[in-house]
């Protein structure tokens, strides 16, 4: 029966991953997977997060199914953390927003619901883009293309480029942007780029697609947001997969959510049906505990100042992880540039490594980090950037 199934080559993040934990060497450096580690090399357990769930289970309350689109409270806490309270297209009713499994669980939904509503859509990615990206959205059997994005000769954004090739993408294209902390380069649109992006989405009447998997890494919880209340203030229609994964350290609990920005409240009804029956069909229902830490802390105000501080911690760790690598390899290999650990921002940097010095770094150094040339800051701690730092001023001579 199952003679014909094919091998999995595996995911290019997940399978690097379990490769690190396999690794036996004592000083192997995990800097693949999109996880914060705190400097003493583990996921840190948040205290607001922790102090919620400690509320959350005392309270002892029963475990019915939630409904399909996920806990009210937590629904609602994830548009006011991404919109703002009093926004606009909020207190217009132009917003539904549906809990999902993980921000993954919020793109695969998106996905089929454009595959059934707009069946013959185009996905633009960015190039690169996380490697899931083509394969939810490729998975749910929609076309995909990609627009130019990063410029390898520089190690900045081709604006020029994205611009001129969204302007003449096929109308009605679905285009994925990253909201903040581009995954994988670290490199993202200004304000002011966001600002001029804008008019060329609304005269192709592109579908913006926005992943905010690192709200919080970039400039802080607020500004990280920019794009999506452009958008919402521009009155265009739009979805949002966003994640607690990373700026709660809730991985495994699986907290995102998608919400869908409709012209009209009216519209909002009929949307939000077809994603509960999409929900339905595919798993039925979102789990709660995590939902329910989620909700606690984004609406309780002193777990609420506490996991903002929090934020800004891990937010800043990276920063300083940042210029420590820079200050160590710069010292190490002089003249070569390596301003764009500081410029590049959020939890990834792009090495511009070959895949062959990335195997390189793995084999003889124990350092991990993605094929791509993609590293992890946020894995970088203070006994490890020094070796890091050596082990890349190694291969690059
Ligand atoms: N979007 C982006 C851009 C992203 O980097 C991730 C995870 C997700 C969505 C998924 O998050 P979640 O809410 O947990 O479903 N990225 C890291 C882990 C992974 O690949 O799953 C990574 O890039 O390493």
């Amino acid at each position: 029966m199952f003679r014909h199934v094919q091998p999995y080559a595996g995911d290019s993040i997940l399978s690097l991953n379990e490769t690190f934990g396999k690794d036996p060497r004592a000083n192997k450096i995990n800097l693949s997977i999109g996880i914060y580690f705190g400097d003493d090399g583990k996921i840190p357990m948040l205290p607001s997060v922790r102090a919620a769930e400690l509320q959350v289970v005392a309270e002892a309350g029963a475990r019915p199914y939630l409904p399909m689109e996920g806990a009210a409270n937590f629904r609602t806490a994830v548009q006011h953390l991404l919109f703002g309270a009093d926004n606009a297209a909020l207190q217009a009713g132009r917003v539904v927003t549906i809990q999902t499994v993980g921000s993954s669980g919020g793109l695969k939904v998106g996905a089929d619901f454009i595959k059934h509503y707009f069946p013959s859509s185009t996905v633009l990615l960015s190039d690169p883009t996380w490697d899931n990206h083509r394969a939810v959205f490729e998975g749910s059997g929609l076309k995909i293309s990609t627009y130019p994005y990063y410029d390898t000769e520089t190690g900045g954004l081709c604006f020029d480029a994205m611009l001129a090739a969204l302007a003449s993408s096929e109308r009605q294209s679905v285009v994925v942007l990253h909201a903040c902390c581009h995954n994988p380069t670290g490199v993202d649109l200004s304000k002011d780029q966001w600002q001029r992006l804008l008019p060329v989405l609304q005269e192709r009447e592109l579908i913006p697609f926005l992943d905010l998997a690192y709200q919080g890494f970039g400039d802080d919880i607020q500004e990280d947001a920019f794009i999506i209340r452009l958008l919402a203030e521009s009155g265009m229609s739009f979805f949002v997969a966003n994640s607690f994964s990373k700026n709660m350290g809730l991985y495994g609990e699986r907290c995102g959510a998608l919400s869908v920005i409709c012209p009209t409240e009216a519209q909002t009804v009929n949307v939000m049906g077809q994603l509960k029956a999409i929900v339905r069909r595919d798993y039925s229902n979102p789990p709660m505990h995590g939902a329910k830490i989620v909700a606690r802390v984004l609406t309780n105000p002193d777990l609420r100042l506490l996991w903002e501080a929090e934020v800004v911690s891990m937010r800043e760790r990276i920063h300083v992880m940042r210029n420590q690598l820079h200050y160590a390899l710069s010292s190490k290999c002089s003249g070569r540039d390596f301003d764009y650990f500081l410029t590049q921002r959020g939890m990834f940097s792009y090495t511009g490594l070959s895949p062959l010095q990335c195997d390189q770094l793995k084999d003889s150094f124990g350092v991990y980090i993605l094929r791509s040339g993609r590293m992890c800051m946020a894995g970088l701690n203070s006994r490890n950037v020094e070796a890091t730092a050596s082990a890349i001023a190694a291969i690059i001579v």
